[in-house]
C-alpha cells in the first residue's frame, strides 16, 4: 500500500490546552484539520518509528471516523503496531494503564471529557507519553509549534479496517492489534484492590448505584461492579456508551448528573452513589444524603490509604492542584509525608509520581487518582471509597464527619461562569492582576490578606517554571479566593472563582458552604467585577 504525501496549510489554533485539544465537531471535520494535529503530534516525537502507540476514545461523535484516519496515518509515520481498543474505545485511564503495561511509546485519546457530544458538540485528542501520563507542556509546545508550520501530512491509502473484533493483523508495515479495552484495566484494579472485601460488601445489605452518564465507563462499571464484584445487575445504569451521551453533559456533578443526586438524596436512598465523566477519569462521590467534595474526597482516601491492600505500606506524598482546597495538606502534615501543589492539570503530578515523591493526587475538577498510572481515574476512586466502607463498616456521611473532627472542615465551593466574551475573560483576569501589588495587608470579609499573587510553579524534579497558572488571594486565617480561566472550553471564556476556609470547631462543621463562604464570595464577585461587566448575577454552575 502506498503511503500518500498530502500537502496542507497550517490551521493557527491548534494549541492544545489544559487537557490537549479541544474543538467543536464541526471544526475537526474541516478538510485536513484532523490530519494537520495528528501529523504535528507525530513530527513532535521524532522517534517514533518501529515503536506502539495506544489509540482509543470515549465513543463520542467521531471517534470512529477519526480511530480511521489516525491509523492509517501511524501506518504512513512509521509506528511498528498500534494496540486500538474494541469500537475504538478506551476510557483515559484505562489508555494510560494499557501504555503502561505493553511498554507503549505513547498513546492517542480522543475525548473532550466532560463536555458535550454530538454532531454540534465537542471532541478532542491528547496525547500521552510512555509513562501514560498526558504529555508535558514542553512537548505539548512542540505539538503546537509544529502545527503552526506543518505542510503536508502523510497517510497510508487504504480502506477502513475492522475494529470491532479483537484480533490481530497488519495495515502496510504496520501492526493493528485489536484488543477488549476493558480487560487489562479490570486486571490492574484487581491487583491494587481486595476484591474478596468488596465482594462481601456487595452481597451484603449494602446498596450502591454508579452512573455512567451514557458515557465510557459504562463497560468498565458493568464488568468491575456487577460482573466481578457481584453487585446486583442494574447497579450501574446509563452504561452503554452513546455518541451523543443521551443528550446531556457526562459531567459528574450535582448540576450534571441531578438523577443520581435526586437518588441518593430521596428518602429510600442507596448508600452510596457515585458517578464518572465522558472519558472516565472523573468521579463523584455520593452517600446517602450526602455528597463528598472531591478535595475531602482526596483527603480521606489518603487518611485510609493503608485501608488499600496497594497502600499497606503507606503513602510517599500527596499532591493537589493549586485550587484544590487545603484538606489534604493537613492530612499529609498528620502523617508526617509531603505534599505538594501543582497547578491545574494531571500533567503536572507526572514528575513527582514518576520520581516517587507522591502516591496519591488529586483536583478539585472531581479527579482522583494514584501512582498506579498517570491518569485521574473514576473507576478506581470508587473502588478506594467502597475500600474505606468496607474497612471502617461506616457510611460515607460518619467517615467524613469523622474526618472533619480530627483535621478541620475546609468548607469549599467553586462558581463557574461560563461562556463569556473571550476578551471580557482576559479583561477580568487583567484587572485584578493589577490589584494584587496592593491587596496584601488589606482587610476583605472580614480577613486580611497576606499574599496576592500570580501562581507560578517551580517543577521540583526538572525545574520547569509555569507562569500564570492562577490569581491567589491567600487570607491570614488560611481562608482562599482563586481566579482562573478555563483552558478546556470551546467556545467564549469560562471564569473560574474558587472559594475556601477551614473550620474547625465541629460544631459549626454543617452548614452550607454557600452560607458559611458568602463573604468570600462577595469579595470575588466584587474584584472581578463580573456583575457590572458581565450583568451576569449569579454563576452558571456551582460545584
Ligand atoms: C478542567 C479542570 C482541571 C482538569 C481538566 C481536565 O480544566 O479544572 O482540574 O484537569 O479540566 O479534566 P480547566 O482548565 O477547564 O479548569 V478532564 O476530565 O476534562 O480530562
Ligand atoms: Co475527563
Amino acid at each position: 500500500m502506498a503511503v500518500l504525501q498530502i500537502a496542507t496549510r497550517p490551521f493557527a489554533d491548534q494549541r492544545p490546552g489544559t487537557s490537549g485539544l479541544r474543538k467543536k465537531v464541526k471544526a475537526f471535520q474541516q478538510p485536513h484539520y484532523l490530519e494537520n494535529f495528528v501529523q504535528s503530534i507525530f513530527n513532535a516525537i521524532p522517534d517514533r518509528a518501529g515503536k506502539t502507540l495506544v489509540l482509543g476514545g470515549d465513543g463520542r461523535f467521531y471517534n470512529r471516523e477519526a480511530i480511521q484516519v489516525i491509523l492509517r496515518m501511524a501506518a504512513g509515520n512509521g509506528w511498528g503496531k498500534v494496540i486500538v481498543g474494541r469500537g475504538g474505545l478506551f476510557s483515559t485511564p484505562a489508555v494510560s494503564t494499557v501504555i503502561r503495561a505493553r511498554g507503549a511509546h505513547g498513546g492517542i485519546i480522543l475525548s473532550a471529557s466532560h463536555n458535550a457530544g454530538g454532531p454540534d458538540q465537542d471532541f478532542g485528542i491528547k496525547y500521552n507519553t510512555a509513562n501514560g501520563g498526558p504529555a508535558p507542556e514542553h512537548l505539548t509546545d512542540a505539538i503546537w509549534t509544529a502545527s503552526r508550520s506543518i505542510q503536508g501530512y502523510q497517510i497510508l491509502d487504504g480502506a477502513d479496517v475492522d475494529i470491532d473484533h479483537a484480533a490481530t493483523f497488519w495495515l502496510g508495515d504496520m501492526q493493528i492489534e485489536v484488543c477488549d479495552p476493558v480487560a487489562e484495566y479490570a486486571e490492574l484494579m484487581a491487583r491494587i484492590f481486595d476484591f474478596d472485601a468488596l465482594k462481601q460488601l456487595m452481597q451484603g445489605p449494602f446498596r450502591m448505584r454508579f452512573d455512567a452518564l451514557h458515557a465510557i465507563t459504562g463497560p468498565y462499571a458493568h464488568e468491575i461492579f456487577e460482573k466481578l464484584l457481584g453487585a446486583p445487575a442494574g447497579t450501574v445504569v446509563n452504561g452503554t456508551p452513546l455518541t451523543d451521551f443521551g443528550g446531556g453533559h457526562p459531567d459528574p456533578n450535582m448540576v450534571y448528573a441531578k438523577p443520581l443526586a435526586d437518588e441518593l438524596f430521596a428518602e429510600n436512598a442507596p448508600d452510596f452513589g457515585a458517578a464518572s465523566d465522558g472519558d472516565g477519569d472523573r468521579n463523584m462521590i455520593l452517600g446517602r444524603h450526602f455528597f463528598v467534595t472531591p478535595s475531602d474526597s482526596l483527603a480521606v482516601l489518603a487518611a485510609h490509604a493503608t485501608a488499600i491492600p496497594a497502600y499497606r505500606q503507606g503513602l510517599k506524598g500527596i499532591a493537589r492542584s493549586m485550587p484544590t482546597s487545603q484538606a489534604a495538606d493537613v492530612v499529609a502534615e498528620a502523617l508526617g509525608i509531603a505534599h505538594y501543589e501543582t497547578p491545574t492539570g494531571w500533567k503536572f503530578f507526572g514528575n513527582l509520581l514518576d520520581a516517587g515523591k507522591i502516591t496519591f493526587c488529586g483536583e478539585e475538577s472531581f479527579g482522583t487518582g494514584s501512582d498506579h498510572i498517570r491518569e485521574k481515574d473514576g473507576i478506581w476512586a470508587v473502588l478506594a471509597w467502597l475500600s474505606v466502607i468496607a474497612h471502617t463498616g461506616q457510611p460515607v456521611a460518619e467517615i467524613v464527619t469523622r474526618h472533619w473532627q480530627r483535621f478541620g472542615r475546609h468548607y469549599y465551593t467553586r462558581h463557574d461562569y461560563e461562556n463569556l466574551p473571550a476578551e471580557i475573560g482576559e479583561q477580568i483576569m487583567h484587572s485584578i492582576a493589577a490589584q494584587l501589588p496592593v491587596l496584601p495587608g488589606q482587610t476583605l470579609a472580614g480577613r486580611e490578606i497576606l499574599i496576592a499573587d500570580d501562581f507560578a510553579y517551580a517543577d521540583p524534579i526538572d525545574g520547569s517554571i509555569s507562569a500564570h497558572q492562577g490569581l491567589r488571594l491567600l487570607f491570614a486565617d488560611g481562608a482562599r479566593l482563586i481566579f482562573r480561566l478555563s483552558g478546556t472550553g470551546t467556545e467564549g471564556a469560562t471564569l473560574r472563582i474558587y472559594h475556601e476556609h477551614l473550620e474547625k470547631d465541629p460544631l459549626r462543621q454543617h452548614q452550607d458552604p454557600q452560607r458559611t463562604l458568602r463573604d468570600l464570595i462577595q469579595v470575588g464577585r466584587n474584584l472581578s467585577r463580573i456583575e457590572t461587566l458581565t450583568g451576569r448575577k449569579a454563576p452558571t454552575v456551582i460545584t
